[in-house]
């Protein structure tokens, strides 16, 4: 939708379209469009906007001259994993910012702590490389920042509510539907290069996960009630992706913290969170200044838990009880 949006600015040749006028051409509502533009301009498209008049590119700030991702897309049918491809394709010279790498199938798709990734064809997977001028430890909750802008950009192809579950997943209707990996280089105070991967079951039936993650996990045309178009589902989130990067990368994590809280899906709630093989129990304070998890226990301390798994009961069927069960 950003990339229609933009098309049609840029079509007005410096005039304001309305909201309603893009808002009817793009068959979605005006609130829809003012997201979208917000994104937009906090990628560093210089839209202007008047509550009267509408939207305005101004002449000569084409879409090319924003400070966003390269964006070129290197595409192979098969590959281990995406994010292993491009980091020897970042070794070799082959990609740079902004590039994306995406395969078709993976046989080794990776998730969080060596645990298995499904990646049948149908899916998306794919990695995203970006060399942001952080320091290393700023760049931590940038998984969280992930996960936001994938379920955002989720949200427009499901009737069924998005969410997020700390730290990475993405949940379509209750089960996981996505998942990010982010994978750092750095010396101690630079970063080499950040590889996002990025997991999405769009066109995949329960049928093809192994029978233990049946009950877990879902996929965009299973709650769709259709197949969707990969290559748009895959610009979407893209373009959340680079929205969201470029807001992370001027002002950080704070502006997402309560963009992650609307979407989460267990916040005040008592969840287990397990780490290795160890658990805490209790209520769900929501996620603080650095991303970490907050958690109430039993006996009233407050805790904060920077890695793990979190499970809690999100009344389907396959329960989900056990720390090892679905990561
Ligand atoms: C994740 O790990 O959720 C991160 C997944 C990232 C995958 C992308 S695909 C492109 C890029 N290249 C890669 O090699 N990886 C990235 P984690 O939170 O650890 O969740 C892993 C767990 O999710 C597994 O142990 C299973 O329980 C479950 N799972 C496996 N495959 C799944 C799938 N396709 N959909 C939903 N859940 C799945």
């Amino acid at each position: 939708m950003r990339e229609r949006i933009l098309t049609r600015l840029q079509r007005a040749a410096g005039e304001y379209v309305s909201g309603e006028e893009l808002a009817a051409e793009l068959g979605v509502s005006r609130t829809a469009v003012w997201k979208r533009v917000a994104e937009l301009k906090a990628a560093g498209y210089p839209i202007e906007s008047c509550t009267r008049l509408g939207y305005r590119l101004p002449p000569g700030a084409g879409a090319l001259d924003a400070p966003l991702f390269a964006g070129r897309c290197i595409r192979v049918e098969e590959t281990d994993s995406t994010n292993r491809l491009a980091r020897e394709l970042w070794e070799a010279g082959a990609i740079g910012h902004g590039d994306v790498v995406v395969a078709v199938r993976q046989t080794q798709g990776r998730g969080r702590r060596g645990r298995r990734w499904e990646s049948p064809p149908g899916g998306l997977w794919f990695s995203l490389l970006l060399r942001p001028s952080l320091a290393p430890a700023q760049v931590a909750p940038f998984s969280l920042v992930c996960a936001v802008a994938v379920a955002e950009a989720l949200q427009c192809f499901v009737p069924v509510p998005v969410q997020v579950k700390w730290p990475n997943d993405v949940l379509v209707g209750g089960r996981k539907a996505a998942g990010v990996l982010l994978e750092m280089q750095a010396e101690f105070d630079r970063i080499e290069y950040v590889i996002a991967g990025i997991g999405i079951n769009v066109n995949l039936d329960r049928e093809v996960f192994p029978a233990p993650l049946r009950g877990l996990v879902t996929s965009l045309q299973a709650e769709a009630g259709a197949p969707l178009p990969l290559e748009t589902v895959l610009q979407e989130v893209l373009g959340g992706l680079q929205a969201c990067y470029g807001e992370f990368v001027a002002s950080g994590w704070p502006p997402f913290r309560r963009r992650f809280h609307r979407l989460c899906a267990h916040r005040g709630r008592l969840i287990r969170v397990c780490q290795g093989g160890s658990r805490l129990e209790g209520i769900d304070e929501g996620v603080d200044a650095d991303g970490c998890l907050r958690l109430r226990l039993d006996d009233g301390r407050l805790v904060r838990v920077a890695a793990g798994d979190v499970v809690f009961d999100s009344g389907l069927d396959a329960g989900g009880d056990e720390c090892t069960s679905s990561g």
